[in-house]
């Protein structure tokens, strides 16, 4: 079967043709996104990767957007026509959702790719090495696919609905520390002046109880931190779906948790609060 699917997928690669992709989930029947499928995905994430990591600093064009803090550079632009032109390759019946033209899609049950070609936009015009690709794929409103890579370190973060999540390959968990034990990171909502005293209150109070915090300044790592037992939990009071979308099945299928602040349920075609943990214990003690 795998030799069937790789044969396929070159073919597709080379005709360009999108029938395969519909042939391939009648081939690979209850697996609807195959082995190969996610494996040129990840290639695709990684060849970002390195553009990224080879970035010519002395001519990067930076520009604000709309908001405070808010800025996109050349290569936030260049890396999602990158993504959006390989992945609707891979497969061409999903759906794109990218930070870089900034729209929501409407809400559907189709496959719908949600894409942040760099999050933590300003650890990297700064080169704090702090920024990861993120490419989550939608179905029925929900995440069955993630792949997050940080390409300073070389990791990749994937996770399939009910297959787990690896770092490199490697299966990876949540860890078992309480807060008082562990480590809790921050979101500070510096984009949204209105925000900003309810993320200091909110941060003061999960502070106290946590036996340290961290603030990393890129979402993607912070949740996947969580997802493999680096730290404990995460709180932001405004983020993007590209921001999140690939990150919380890595979370979920290391055996944590994602839920708005409210502890409700996440909208995946919304802008949303985001309260991630391992699950350990109910955070929302802390925060109300
Ligand atoms: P970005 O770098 O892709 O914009 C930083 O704390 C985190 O918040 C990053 O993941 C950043 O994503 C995200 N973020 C969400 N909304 C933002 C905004 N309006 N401006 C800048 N960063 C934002
Ligand atoms: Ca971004």
């Amino acid at each position: 079967m795998n030799l069937l699917s790789g044969l396929i997928n070159t073919l597709k690669r080379k005709l360009k043709l999108s029938f395969f992709s519909i042939f391939d989930i009648i081939v690979l029947g209850d697996k609807m996104i195959s082995d190969s499928i996610v494996n040129q995905i990840k290639e695709v994430v990684k060849e970002c990767g390195k553009t990224i990591l080879n970035a010519d600093r002395e001519n990067m064009k930076i520009e604000e957007k709309e908001g405070i803090a808010n800025i996109v550079t050349n290569y936030d632009v260049q890396v999602q026509n990158i993504l959006k032109e390989k992945l609707l390759l891979i497969l061409p019946e999903a759906k794109f959702m990218g930070e870089e033209n900034e729209e929501i899609q409407e809400e559907t049950d189709d496959l719908t790719f949600v894409v942040d070609p760099i999050d933590g936009t300003n650890n990297f015009a700064r080169d704090l090495g702090l920024s990861a690709i993120s490419v989550g794929l939608l179905q029925n409103k929900k995440p069955i696919l993630g792949i997050c890579y940080n390409p300073y370190r070389d990791e990749l973060f994937e996770a399939q609905k009910g297959k787990g999540s690896y770092l490199n390959g490697k299966k990876i968990h949540v860890s078992d520390l309480l807060l008082k034990d562990g480590l809790v990171a921050c979101g500070n909502a510096s984009y949204y002046v209105e925000l900003k005293d309810k993320s200091i209150e909110i941060q003061n109070k999960l502070i106290k109880e946590a036996s340290c915090y961290r603030r990393l300044g890129c979402a993607v790592i912070e949740i996947c931190s969580i997802a493999s037992g680096r730290t404990e939990a995460y709180f932001e009071l405004k983020l993007m779906p590209w921001d999140f979308t690939a990150a919380s099945i890595i979370l979920t299928e290391a055996g944590g948790s994602i839920t708005t602040l409210e502890g409700k349920e996440i909208n995946y075609f919304k802008p949303s609060s985001i309260l991630a943990s391992n699950n350990k214990e109910d955070y929302l003690k802390y925060i109300w």
